[in-house]
């Protein structure tokens, strides 16, 4: 399968520059092939960049005498943005003005036409390839984004699958059972990777974002629907998560594969892996390190593989007994906050909203937030992704 980079028009900030400063700017058009080595291929040419924006000027400002000082463009990577929350997320960002989204996504041409319908204007985004069942593609992805000179301000680690109804495993490119392999492992590897990207922007609030959820928490009445999430004591993500006659697909090593566990075991991980970031740089580099659960978002994609009579009637399960249903563009919002919003830098911290969509700190179950635990898993991880 090609890999395939596409700016939506050929404008994007580059990397050291300043929109403010520049009436034209300089956008790189990579399209390479997977054999391709990455010095082919690149075709430069110039557009016209739009026009800067003009916020409270702190860092990565420019100003020209008796202007008013103003700051860049963002960039932020989405991945997954070509569904549900994370396409949300992208319009919402990108309709500001002050955003360009990357849109890292498996199918590169479902999220172009995603972006469209959704109406994002044409130079407002750029859809990258990147699957996350492969390591492999991973590291392409952080290639192919250097390439791009572009500036990495703000990085959401947003795609999921979920696959309530398997019995048995699938398996990532890796060899690793799939839900952890994609929602966790891949992104793990990501993040890792562009921490020196981010670590370089000159943006003023750079941001690491990891969407968590609900009913990874066993201290709310979502989290304790069967299967629970349990970690145990992650003898099975020591094992490599292979599913082999030795090993188990299990995070706690269980010998039978519950997809629905799975899922909830990735959501655990994703909220320790944001805390062990926090603890690990955001002294050092002044990241802030967040997650959410951004409220129920019953009409996504993430219900795809659940038994239609669930599909048929958990929206209005959610949106009429639990009151926890969040429309696509609501939920959306909600994490361009975590994203953008200037008042929300604390790091380390988990998102929810209240019913009048007033942002709080939430509290982790008791798992969920085990600084013991989330060190175990980021130093698993770190060996299942090679980086150890
Ligand atoms: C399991 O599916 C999978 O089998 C398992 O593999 C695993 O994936 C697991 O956690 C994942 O899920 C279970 C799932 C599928 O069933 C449910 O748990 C049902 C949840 C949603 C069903 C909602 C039913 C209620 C519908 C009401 C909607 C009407 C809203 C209008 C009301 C207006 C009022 C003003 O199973 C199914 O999909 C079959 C669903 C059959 C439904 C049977 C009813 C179950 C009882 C639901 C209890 C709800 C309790 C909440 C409190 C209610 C208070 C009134
Ligand atoms: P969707 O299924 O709509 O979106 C998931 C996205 O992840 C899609 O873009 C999908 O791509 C992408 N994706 C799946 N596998 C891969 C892969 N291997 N590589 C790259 N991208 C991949 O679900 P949601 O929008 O609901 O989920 C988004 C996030 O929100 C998830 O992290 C989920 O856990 C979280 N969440 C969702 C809640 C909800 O109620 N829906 C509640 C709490 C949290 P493609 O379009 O190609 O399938
Ligand atoms: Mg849940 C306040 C109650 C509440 C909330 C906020 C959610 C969110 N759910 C609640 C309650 C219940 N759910 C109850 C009482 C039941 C039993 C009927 C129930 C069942 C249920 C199922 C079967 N719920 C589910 C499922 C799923 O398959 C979804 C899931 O676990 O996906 C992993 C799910 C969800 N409920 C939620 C949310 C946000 C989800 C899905 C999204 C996610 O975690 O990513």
């Amino acid at each position: 399968m090609a890999l395939q980079l596409l700016p939506s028009t050929l404008s994007v900030p580059k990397k050291g520059s300043s929109l403010g400063a520049a009436a034209k700017e300089t956008a790189s058009f990579v399209g390479v092939s997977r054999k391709a080595p990455l010095s082919l291929a690149v075709r430069t040419r110039v557009a016209t960049a739009p026009p800067p924006v003009s916020t409270p000027a702190q860092g990565a400002t420019t100003s020209s005498p008796g202007a008013k000082k103003t700051l860049r463009q963002g960039v932020v990577v989405i991945t997954g943005a070509s569904s549900g929350l994370g396409l949300a997320a992208a319009k919402a960002l990108s309709e500001t003005g002050k955003w360009h989204v990357v849109m890292a996504c498996r199918d590169f041409l479902k999220a172009s036409k995603a972006a469209k319908s959704a109406g994002m204007a044409t130079g407002s985004y750029t859809v990258m390839h990147l699957d996350l069942a492969s390591l492999d593609s991973v590291r392409q992805f952080v290639e192919h984004f250097r390439r791009t000179g572009m500036p990495l301000d703000a990085l959401v680690c947003n795609a999921a699958i979920y696959r309530p109804t398997a019995s048995t495993p699938t398996f990532t490119a890796d060899g690793v059972e799939m839900s952890v392999g994609v929602n966790h492992l891949g992104h793990f590897l990501l993040a890792r990777l562009l921490m020196d990207d981010l670590k370089s922007s000159d943006y003023p609030s750079r941001r690491l974002v990891i969407v968590g959820s609900i009913t990874g928490n066993d201290n709310t009445l979502a989290g304790n629907v069967p299967p629970k999430a349990d970690l145990g004591d992650l003898r099975g993500l020591a094992g490599g998560l292979s599913g082999s006659s030795s090993g188990s697909a299990m995070i706690d090593g269980s010998a039978s594969f519950d997809g629905a566990k799975a899922y909830k075991d990735s959501k655990v991980c994703n909220m320790l892996t944001m805390q062990e970031f926090h603890r690990r740089y955001h002294e050092e580099t002044g990241i802030t390190f967040a997650s959410l659960y951004p409220g129920c978002i019953a009409t996504t994609g993430l219900f795809r593989e659940h038994v239609p009579l669930f599909r048929a009637l958990f929206p209005a399960f959610q949106r009429f007994i639990t009151k926890g249903f969040v429309s696509e563009a609501e939920s959306g919002k909600r994490l361009a906050q975590v994203v953008a919003e200037p008042s929300l830098t604390k790091s380390g911290v988990y998102w929810s909203w209240n019913k009048d969509s007033a942002s709080f700190e939430n509290q982790l179950s008791k798992e969920a937030s085990d600084p013991e635990k989330a060190r175990k898993v980021w130093e698993l991880s770190e060996k299942l992704v090679g980086l150890a």
